[in-house]
């Protein structure tokens, strides 16, 4: 640091940053001409863009020192999340709004030729994340440093985000998203490095007094580069840091030892070998397929992060039992539970400390999020992999499994199948360890995401667990989304009107200000605004329809919305033949009938996993259909079907403000939480769904008449599913006509879905779809109705927003912290 007699000088010349629109035009162009080297002739929208990132860029770093200074000065504790998806979207937006300039930039790039729109539609999204989960990151990160907590997200800077989609010929096609040829918001900090181990054998040394340490050695060392992304908060100037970590091989670009001996090629390919370890997101969401490179990135990501955090607390000398007063660590799903044993390791192996010791420190410190229940989704890995890569991990985990067994004996000391049931080596062929188990098993706390989720843990996949722990260690944090990226960016006239209408702009900060909208439902004069937005909002969507399918829609028909990724569980399938069902009842009716009808748009958008064959017939028919009925005369308005490619954050916060209605139809007991529901009510559209995840709450929230429930009940499921089996299955007769059409090929060739209609009318019908059908279409007709009179719609939607405040991530952030994290916020001292 700089000796005490400078520092003056050092102030006088500090950085300062611009203010006004003239400041930020004057930025903005030295930025064209010195940074990027070009001049008002050749400016394009990407210079444009780039200049006004980094003039924003500039503003921000400056309160992120000052917030990294203050945090270090202050030492209080922190809070590290770990997650192996951070799904971002687009930055320049979210930081000219969190810093409350963004007029000042609409109005310097107006004078200079651009219009703000242009210049922010630049951005590639960071998509760093496959869906819900990796998003719910993203706003956790938004509400931390928007609450000023001092708080650090840890995860990986993949080269490829979740792939981009085309559809060609009806058909989903990935194509890579290389995201990174221009990216202004991340810092390579190529000081900050950490050499990784993989491989090799442990050796046991003997040491004084009979004791033993174990040492990892050989194999080989893969370096981790960190790359930090600074992340402002919503009006404060705490600006908090994400840390992403890349890969290199280690010693440098090439291996010269190998190169000087004219191996060159073999050089080149240990370097490309190593940086493959971060170089693609997996695109899959809710399905775990056991790749060795998947347990190498959890493994490289969370040791590097851990080397680090241990770095950072041993600059204060404390004793290490202080270690949870002064960290805590939130584990995003089972992703990161390899840092349990990894701190394990470090605190015995290389600290010196006794075991018991080293464990209480350990599951002090941890805090486990779980997303699912579903089966296909709880990560297990073979025993043989973790032994062949990380072997002393291995026997780490074998010593916590004997500690954690030992202890259960104790407690049932006649129940021998308890012990097998939770142990977290599954004795199965080949043995597995069951990432869950380890997870809480290491952790201080473990929750769920929705009370019926938080629930269901509770009584089935964890149950022994809570016989073994008592109930108080499992825990319900309901799920929530920043306010700012979902309302404030998203759908800045409403926005607006509600500032206008309740003094202010204090909800953005403050959800549960909102209920003072309530009282104006009933306002002809506030409705009409509110319409009037609406309606702009459904022209803003019919654009970007119209470009990237060619098809023109009707902003003034009713826009029925699902996107979210494709899973059967989440059951798009219901939704498309609820579509074909109301093709053909149009098509049945007379022209006169025909006209008394209420124009619809159902509009579908999300990704399927690449190898997720189901995912993707559910893709081909949602554009099949849509390739009929959209060219069909008959039908007109009255109907379209859009399958919007290629959904992702930035699409999102154009898609979601458009909605009248939108679809969260899961299986009950299988959707978490869901958190687009949330953001669809908060801007102004009702929700039809099903009793599962976050819906339950949100209607208890918002009541039960501002919302449309329907199907069968999570605590039913069992016996149905049981029923399709071993009883008698008989299929709704609507369903059944809307698969005969499938079957002569009315939407394409005959027998083109003959996989999607053998699952429900063959295969068990394991989501219910025959057994919600008939729900789900009355349900859709009282929908219908409801729309038909659009003075109480509106008003439903004004006094559902009203009581939306609940489920800002705010809220959701304060809980983990009091009762998880036990953090309190602090605010930068200016
Ligand atoms: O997490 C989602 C849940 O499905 C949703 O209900 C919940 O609202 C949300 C936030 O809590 N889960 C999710 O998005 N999961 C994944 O994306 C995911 C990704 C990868 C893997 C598993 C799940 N994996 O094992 O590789």
């Amino acid at each position: 640091s700089i000796p005490e007699p400078q520092r003056e000088a050092w102030k006088r010349a500090q950085a300062k940053g611009f203010s006004g629109k003239d400041g930020f035009e004057k930025e903005l162009v030295r930025h064209v001409e010195t940074t990027l080297a070009r001049s008002m002739f050749n400016c394009d929208e990407k210079a444009a863009y780039s200049a006004t990132s980094l003039a924003f860029r500039d503003q921000l770093i400056l309160d992120w020192n000052r917030t990294q200074q203050n945090q270090t000065y202050r030492d209080s504790k922190r809070v590290y999340y770990l997650s192996l998806e951070f799904l971002m979207g687009r930055a320049l937006d979210n930081a000219m709004l969190n810093i409350g300039q963004k007029d000042i930039a609409k109005a310097g790039l107006s004078e200079l030729g651009f219009r703000i729109e242009d210049i922010i539609g630049q951005e590639n999204d960071a998509a760093l994340g496959n869906g819900g989960l990796g998003r719910l990151a993203a706003c956790f990160l938004d509400s931390l440093a928007s609450l000023d907590f001092h708080a650090w997200g840890y995860g990986l800077r993949y080269r490829y985000g979740i792939f981009k989609q085309e559809i060609i010929d009806g058909y989903q096609v990935e194509v890579p998203d290389y995201w990174l040829d221009f990216n202004p918001w991340e810092f390579p900090r190529h000081d900050v490095t950490v050499d990784i181990q993989f491989f090799g054998n442990v050796r046991k040394e003997a040491k004084e007094q009979g004791k033993e340490v174990a040492i990892w050695e050989g194999g080989e060392i893969v370096q981790a580069v960190a790359y930090d992304v600074p992340i402002p908060g919503y009006n404060t100037p705490t600006t908090n840091n994400l840390r992403l970590w890349s890969s290199k091989a280690s010693g440098g670009e090439f291996d010269f030892q190998k190169f000087n001996n004219g191996d060159y090629e073999s050089s080149v390919a240990d370097q490309q070998r190593a940086e493959t370890i971060s170089a693609v997101l997996y695109p899959n969401d809710n399905l775990e397929r056991g790749k060795e490179l998947r347990l190498k990135q959890q493994y490289f990501w969370v040791a590097a992060s851990l080397h680090d955090i241990v770095r950072r607390f041993k600059k204060s000398k404390r004793d290490w039992k202080q270690f949870p007063d002064q960290v805590a660590i939130q584990l995003n799903d089972t992703h990161p539970t390899l840092a349990i044993v990894e701190l394990q390791r470090i605190l015995v192996d290389i600290e010196g400390l006794k075991w018991e010791e080293a464990w209480d420190i350990v599951t002090s410190t941890f805090g486990y999020t779980n997303h699912t229940v579903l089966p296909e989704a709880l990560e297990k890995w073979p025993v043989g992999l973790v032994q062949h890569l990380l072997p002393r991990h291995l026997q780490i985990i074998y010593d916590i499994n004997l500690y954690f067994l030992q202890q259960v004996e104790k407690q049932f000391p006649d129940d021998r199948d308890i012990l097998r049931r939770v142990s977290i080596i599954e004795e199965s062929q080949p043995k597995m360890v069951r990432m869950a188990y380890l997870a809480i098993v290491g952790s201080h706390k473990v929750n769920g995401v929705a009370e019926l989720h938080s629930d269901l843990i509770k009584t089935t996949i964890f149950k022994d667990f809570v016989e073994i722990y008592g109930p108080d260690k499992f825990t319900n944090v309901t799920n929530g989304i920043t306010p700012r990226r979902w309302l404030h960016q998203a759908n800045p006239r409403l926005s607006e009107l509600i500032a206008s209408k309740i003094g202010g702009n204090d909800f953005l900060k403050d959800l549960t200000k909102l209920n003072k909208l309530e009282s104006l439902a009933e306002d002809k004069e506030f409705r009409k605004e509110w319409s009037e937005i609406k309606y702009a909002n459904k022209v803003r969507l019919a654009k970007l329809i119209k470009e990237l399918t060619g098809v023109t829609v009707n902003p003034a028909a009713l826009f029925d919305i699902q996107v979210k990724r494709i899973h059967e569980y989440k059951r798009q399938q219901l939704n498309i033949f609820g579509v074909i069902h109301r093709y053909l009842t149009l098509k049945a009716m007379s022209s006169e009938e025909r006209k008394k009808q209420l124009p619809r748009v159902s509009v579908f958008g999300g990704k399927a996993a690449p190898g997720y064959w189901m995912a993707k017939q559910i893709i081909h028919l949602i554009n099949a259909v849509g390739s009929v009925v959209n060219n069909d005369a008959d039908i007109g308005d009255l109907l379209k079907v859009i399958f919007l490619p290629d959904y992702n954050v930035s699409k999102a916060e154009i898609i979601t403000p458009a909605s009248d209605i939108s679809e969260h139809i899961s299986t009950a007991g299988t959707e978490a939480s869901g958190t687009s529901n949330m953001k669809f009510v908060l801007n102004g559209g009702l929700i039809i769904g099903t009793c599962d995840g976050a819906n339950i709450e949100i209607t208890r929230e918002i009541g039960d008449n501002n919302i449309f429930l329907f199907g069968n009940l999570s605590e039913d499921v069992e016996d149905l599913r049981h029923a399709h089996n071993y009883g008698s299955h008989t299929i709704d007769p609507d369903l059944n006509r809307v698969f005969d059409e499938m079957e002569k090929g009315t939407f394409g060739t005959p027998h083109d879905f003959s996989g999607m209609v053998a699952a429900v009318r063959h295969h068990g019908d394991y989501y219910l779809v025959s057994d919600d059908f008939h729900s789900y279409i009355e349900t859709h007709k009282l929908v219908d109705e409801a729309y038909r009179n659009q003075d109480e719609w509106v008003a439903k939607c004004i006094v559902a927003v009203a009581r939306m405040g609940f489920f800002s991530s705010d809220r959701c952030i304060n809980e983990y912290a009091e009762s998880i994290w036990n953090v309190e916020p602090l605010a930068v001292k200016s």
